[in-house]
């Protein structure tokens, strides 16, 4: 494979970016090379500035649910874009999307856009503990909910990828109020909520683990979170920013049945623009700013193109089938790179939740952060590399999810399957 033109460029980038990127993830170092260098996207293809043509598994980090580039997307945002791209004032546009939200996520009355994930966490935190009148917050470890101070301990993602255990800078008494427990050991949120839950505001979680590779939840593990912290008078959020109408229109909380007080959302409702959001019942939104006196603001929350292109994807994803389709098109992906395995001997582990998938180079099964970090990397850094060489592009870390689109056809997945096989191979060496 040709990176003449991305190894010409990285040298540049890092001279003006640290690391030469704008977030850590896109760098290459835990596959080791040149990160790759974009230059256009259509459908379930990205292209490089070498005009090498990968069958993408990314999707942008997973909002990109029908693709890149999606004709009707595209038109919504270049109509908009010539109405005007900001006004810091309010639009029509913001109430249709608000209303398709609310009527999709259960546990969503009332909903505040904001520009990303890490924004709606961070916003939906200061909620729970405005509320609430409590500092501490829980979280789990390899859970990943966004760059804010509060969450960056044990944290999943890019800090598990480059191998940052603790991040600093971060204010060492707002540190102390995050707790950290297994994901899905639900004996020890109960002990910790014995002990201090009349001290915890909240307890933030992915319902399905995301940034550390899929980690689905045991039957079981989020109706006993909203039991105990229901209990405890303590918030519970989930952070849907990956999975909110990625695993079902009303997200993981539909998917389970669960109904969190406070859920986050992300870029999925933009369209892969610039997004997030955060809601919840009216009771507890009516709290934020101008309402109540929890304030969080700004100029480009709902944000117009954003909205324009958000309306449209949740029109796409409201069709007849979608769901269906996209569990169809996963199963069968999955399916083949298990065989793979197996025929080659190799120990590995798969997870997915609709079109969330991962898999893990482990014996172990795999259920919390220590699980997925027995994984051997070496093999994934090798595995990544020939696939990459064979024309398909997952995330260059073992620890992230991979992620269908409605636009993948049947001859992708087998040529996914069949190019995994070799890398595979290759890899074991
Ligand atoms: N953290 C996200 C992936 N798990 C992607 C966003 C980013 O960090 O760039």
């Amino acid at each position: 494979m040709n990176k003449n033109n991305s190894s010409r460029l990285f040298p540049m980038a890092k001279k003006v970016m640290p690391g030469g990127v704008n977030s850590p993830v896109r760098a290459f170092n835990a596959v080791g090379g040149d990160p790759l260098f974009i230059k256009r996207a259509k459908g379930s293809r990205i292209i490089d500035v070498d005009n090498n043509e990968f069958i993408d598994y990314v999707a942008s980090w997973g909002p990109l649910i029908f693709g890149h580039a999606h004709p009707e997307i595209v038109n919504a945002i270049a109509r908009q874009a010539e109405l005007g791209s900001s006004y810091g004032a309010s639009t029509e546009l913001e109430i249709q999307l608000a209303e398709k939200v609310v009527q999709a996520v259960p546990s969503i009355e009332l909903v505040r856009m904001v520009s990303s994930g890490t924004e709606a966490v961070m916003s939906a935190l200061r909620l729970a503990r405005g509320i609430t009148r409590r500092d501490k917050i829980l979280k789990f470890e390899g859970c990943y909910h966004g760059h804010s101070d509060s969450l960056l301990v044990k944290a999943g993602s890019g800090l598990v990828s480059l191998g940052i255990p603790e991040c600093p800078g971060i204010v060492s008494s707002l540190a102390e109020k995050t707790l950290n427990l297994p994901y899905n050991n639900i004996t020890k949120v109960r002990e910790l909520f014995e002990n201090e839950g009349k001290e915890i505001a909240a307890l933030i979680v992915e319902p399905i683990g995301g940034n550390m590779g899929v980690v689905p939840p045991k039957p079981g593990f989020l109706e006993a979170l909203r039991e105990i912290t229901k209990k405890a008078g303590a918030l519970l959020i989930f952070d849907e920013v990956i999975t909110g109408f990625r695993v079902s229109l009303g997200g993981a909380q539909k998917l389970y049945g669960v109904t969190p007080d406070i859920t986050c959302l992300g870029k999925i409702i933009g369209g892969g623009l610039p997004v997030g959001a955060y809601g919840g019942s009216r009771q507890v939104m009516d709290h934020i700013s101008p309402v109540g006196s929890i304030y969080q603001a700004g100029t480009l929350s709902g944000n117009p193109l954003a909205m324009a292109a958000g309306n449209v994807m949740l029109d796409l994803l409201s069709k007849e089938g979608v769901y269906e389709s996209l569990e169809e098109k996963s199963a069968k992906l999955c399916k083949g790179l298990k065989q793979n395995v197996v025929d080659l001997g190799i120990q590995a582990q798969f997870t997915r939740v609709g079109s969330m998938f991962s898999m893990f180079f482990t014996s172990k099964e795999i259920v919390d952060f220590e699980t997925v970090k027995s994984s051997n990397t070496d093999l994934f850094k090798r595995y990544f590399n020939g696939l990459l060489g064979e024309g398909v592009y997952i995330a260059p870390s073992q620890f992230e999810a991979g992620f269908m689109s409605a636009v993948h056809t049947d001859e992708e997945i087998d040529l996914t399957i069949e190019a995994s096989r070799k890398a595979l191979n290759a890899a074991q060496g």
